[in-house]
């Protein structure tokens, strides 16, 4: 369990420069011959010796330039290989024999089998699971790689690059080769083989190459790849004329996998994906399905610019590949979709999923200084809060800076190992730009409030902000420091008008942007004939906690008038938020909860409004979650009263606009055939949102047993099928409908995650029973990731009166699951067990029970490196 620290990087004595491989497949075993061509680093100490990294692996022969070495000149254990008195100067080889079994693998890793399919997994540390490596982004190499298998059981042979050569062996077998020219890492090494669908297609690229573009299934589901092979060329389209990025390689392929410990994964060439982001139609899939797919298919192609072609010199830049392909795939569905909508959704995903992390016990900075296993790094805060630094980048040079900067970045570090430091510099000399104190953004963990006051002097025109900011020191302890924070801003008029800003010589504006630098500064606008609206942080130009000390009126106001989609909706979802904060306060004393009306009113006129588009409609209507409640309130949460208080919340919006809900929720029934484009599926959401004000207010069933029974569409099918498992969990019409829907999708693994996890989502204590009694389900399987996510993940992130019982007993529940699923797939449990990081917010009962399970977790023998880690920090 050594900590691994950022200070502590130095490159490696050897430096590798090609990887021959030989893959032999077989039934019970894989036989890996790898030759590597290395030289010691000029400068590098003349004894040092070269020391390989290795996972649970067996050597079986050492050959140093065709000789056998002597074992007194190497030690190799399953955990790495250590050669002594390797060549002071010259290239050599090095032709290493690892013996592994692929169909042992359940911690999907490294070489394993799923369904009967050989594939890999590499990033983080995988490839040292294959062969003995230096396993490191820094070092670079082509790779050359031969696979062998029987024809009929694996017809199809893949790996990263061009396909070279291909052909028979004796006994039934066969071969390929496949020539990587570019040089790579070894996390982005890939080998797939098995019995195959290959849906084809191609790509003209901009300056003219064919490239074959194939995605393989399972055999039977090729047609259901055809959304993301469009998905797939659309990116690339766009990564051309967005970026200028072409793609580089004769073929670019994507594998289908049922079990796999994410989402996808960039290798070279050759993306393997969670079946999940790859198989859809519209009878199994939902809205949200097809946009998770067209976001990951497009995520990983924009790896092969950010990640791929420029990769991370260690794993402390993670973010310099993530965070900027997050902001990539977040423009490219902004571009393809509405781009309010997408910013909307975006934030509430900021929100609700790193918010809490970067406020709890898990916090660290977005480019972390130490870890212990980094495969738990693969958080939010890297992705998404990556990507909001990337985003304010962009903010604080202009759009034209940031193509300038990024133009520099693909031009200086192609074929690099970068740092984010080589990052920012290509912004400050693109665009001149000095992003000294933005560069903090990266060390210091936590979320900035920022604190805005607004002071109005009718007689002399003038408008006075005062802006602060304050960063609390969080346990990973990592500074305080003052941030440059760019903050987008508008005044509006009362005619919805922006006013032109004309701020006093000296403030640090620029257009419509603030630029905070220091803890407080107070900007006066001047030459206001009237008291403009002030519409703050845009966009939400910053990652930061906004407080302000608007009213009411205020807010409704923005709510109707703000020229900016995005902060109309945050009025009124702030406005939301805040009723129901202190209905969740009536709730827990016993009182009726109350909802003042004009806010009903303002969410009835906002559903109303045919000028806004149906999806910014649909979003302005989904109130906060129980999750967000909880996390508005902070501290002494009763997850129950907020159930309690919610719900009466939509019960009363429902009510009070049910006569204009109920023709609206029928016009927006749909004419013709299906469609998965972003204008019908934002109908399609304004008319799910309706339907639960509808049932909340009637009571009755019937409206979503109707919808259920006639729906042509998993979306409409399954809105309906959650709103009666949610609502009426008791009904008879209830049980009939899960028991319909098991049976019709009995054979769909993706269809049937979906019937687990929404069992599991029942926002009631009995729920715990029911996700127990279905761990004994036949289909239930805990080494299947996605099985286990349904099931058990859903619980714990998704059912916070479930998961939060006042008795414990959700949380020793999710602990003995863990413990069990350690045993099998020790990065699926410790993603599960980061359910556990809010535990501090709960009441005194609840935080108590909590901290029991994690401590009794903690103490448990055998526990992975994984788990442990996760469950050591949580409980700091
Ligand atoms: N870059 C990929 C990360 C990934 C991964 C990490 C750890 C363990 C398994 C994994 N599978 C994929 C995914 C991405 O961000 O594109
Ligand atoms: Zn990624």
């Amino acid at each position: 369990d050594q900590v691994i620290r950022l200070t502590d990087y130095r490159p490696t004595d050897f430096q590798l420069a090609t990887v021959d491989m030989r893959v032999q497949l077989f039934a019970e075993h894989a036989d890996v011959l790898t030759v590597l061509q290395l030289e010691r680093r000029a400068g590098a100490p003349a004894t040092a010796d070269l020391v390989l990294d290795g996972d649970e692996l067996a050597l079986v022969s050492l050959a140093l330039d065709g000789t056998p070495v002597d074992p007194s000149q190497y030690d190799a254990t399953p955990q790495g290989l250590t050669i002594r008195g390797l060549p002071e100067s010259g290239s050599f080889t090095l032709a290493i024999e690892t013996r592994l079994q692929p169909q042992l693998n359940t911690q999907l890793m490294g070489l394993y089998r799923s369904g009967g399919v050989w594939c890999t997994q590499c990033e983080a540390e995988g490839f040292r699971r294959i062969t003995y490596f230096l396993d490191r982004p820094d070092v670079l190499a082509t790779y050359r790689v031969r696979v062998e298998a029987d024809k009929a059981e694996a017809p199809v042979l893949l790996s990263n690059g061009n396909p070279a050569e291909h052909g028979l062996l004796d006994g039934g077998r066969h071969f390929a080769v496949w020539d990587d020219p570019f040089p790579k890492p070894s996390y982005l090494f890939a080998l797939v083989a098995g019995d195959l669908d290959r849906l084809g297609d191609h790509f003209t690229t901009m300056s003219g190459r064919r490239v074959a573009l194939d995605i393989y299934t399972e055999k039977g589901r090729a047609h259901e790849a055809l959304y993301a092979m469009d998905a797939l060329k659309r990116s690339m389209v766009w990564d051309e004329q967005r970026f200028g990025r072409e793609y580089d390689l004769d073929v670019f392929s994507i594998v289908a996998i049922s079990d796999f410990n994410m989402g996808a994964m960039e290798n070279k060439g050759l993306n393997v994906f969670n079946h999940k982001y790859v198989l859809l139609d519209s009878e199994t899939a939902t809205d949200g399905d097809y946009a998770g797919v067209e976001t990951v298919i497009a995520h990983e192609y924009f790896h092969n610019w950010t990640g791929n072609r420029i990769t991370c010199r260690d794993w402390f830049q993670l973010c310099l590949k993530e965070g900027l392909t997050v902001y990539r795939d977040q423009e490219f569905s902004a571009d393809e979709r509405s781009a309010a909508v997408k910013r909307i959704a975006s934030v509430r995903g900021l929100t609700a999923h790193q918010f809490p992390e970067d406020q709890g016990p898990l916090q660290h900075p977005v480019r972390p200084s130490e870890y212990r296993e980094i495969s738990n790094f693969y958080t939010a805060t890297i992705y998404d809060k990556g990507a909001e630094l990337v985003r304010m980048i962009a903010t604080i040079v202009g759009q034209a800076g940031f193509r300038a900067g990024m133009d520099l970045y693909f031009a200086r570090h192609d074929g690099d190992a970068a740092t984010i430091e080589d990052f920012l510099a290509c912004f400050v000399e693109a665009t001149g730009a000095d992003l000294t104190q933005f560069a903090l953004w990266y060390s210091q963990a936590g979320t900035p409030v920022l604190k805005v006051e607004e002071r109005f002097d009718a007689d002399r025109g003038e408008l006075t902000l005062t802006l602060g900011q304050h960063l609390a020191q969080g346990p990973a302890g990592t500074g305080t420091l003052p941030m440059h924070i760019p903050v987008r801003f508008g005044l509006v008029g009362a005619n919805g008008q922006d006013l032109v800003p004309a701020p006093r010589d000296g403030a640090p504006v620029e257009g419509d942007v603030i630029h905070l630098r220091d803890a407080e500064t107070t900007i006066v606008f001047e030459g206001l004939g009237e008291r403009p609206y002030l519409s703050i942080l845009r966009d939400f130009s910053a990652a930061v906690a906004l407080r302000t000390s608007q009213r009411e009126r205020d807010r409704l106001a923005l709510a109707r008038l703000d020229g900016n989609p995005f902060n109309r909706w945050r009025a009124l979802s702030d406005l939301v938020g805040e009723a129901l904060q202190a209905a969740t306060i009536d709730a827990r004393g016993g009182n009726p909860v109350r909802l003042n009306p004009a806010i009903a009113e303002a969410l009835i006129a906002t559903a109303l409004d045919e000028t806004l588009e149906p999806a910014l409609r649909a979003q302005a209507l989904s109130l906060p979650s129980e999750a967000d409640i909880a996390r508005l309130l902070g501290e002494n949460v009763d997850p129950d009263a907020i159930h309690i208080a919610r719900d009466a919340v939509v019960t009363a919006i429902g009510r009070q606009g049910e006569k204009r809900f109920a023709p609206l929720f029928a016009g927006l029934a749909r004419q013709g055939a299906f469609s998965p484009d972003a204008d019908s599926a934002g109908r399609r959401a304004l008319a799910s949102v309706l339907l639960d004000f509808l049932l909340a207010a009637s009571g009755t069933p019937d409206r979503a047993v109707q919808q259920f029974r006639t729906a042509d569409n998993m979306t409409e099918q399954f809105a309906a099928l959650t709103m009666l498992c949610h609502r009426f969990p008791e009904d008879d019409a209830t049980r009939d409908a899960l028991a319909a829907f098991y049976s019709r999708f009995e054979t769909n693994a993706l269809v049937i995650d979906k019937w687990f996890s929404l069992q599991a989502t029942v926002p009631s204590p009995s729920a715990l029973a029911t996700v127990r009694a279905l761990t004994a389900h036949p289909a239930f399987r805990l080494a299947n990731p996605n099985r286990a996510r349904a099931l058990i993940g859903a619980f714990a992130a998704g059912n916070q009166i479930g998961f939060n019982r006042a008795d414990g007993a959700g949380y020793a529940f999710v602990a003995e699951m863990i413990q069990a699923l350690d045993e099998l797939n020790p990065q699926v449990a410790a993603r599960i067990a980061t359910a556990f990081r809010s535990w501090r917010c709960f009441d005194s009962g609840r935080r108590e029970k909590a901290r029991a399970a994690l401590a009794q977790l903690s103490e448990m023998k055998g526990l992975s490196t994984d788990v442990k880690d996760i469950v050591e920090r949580s409980l700091r």
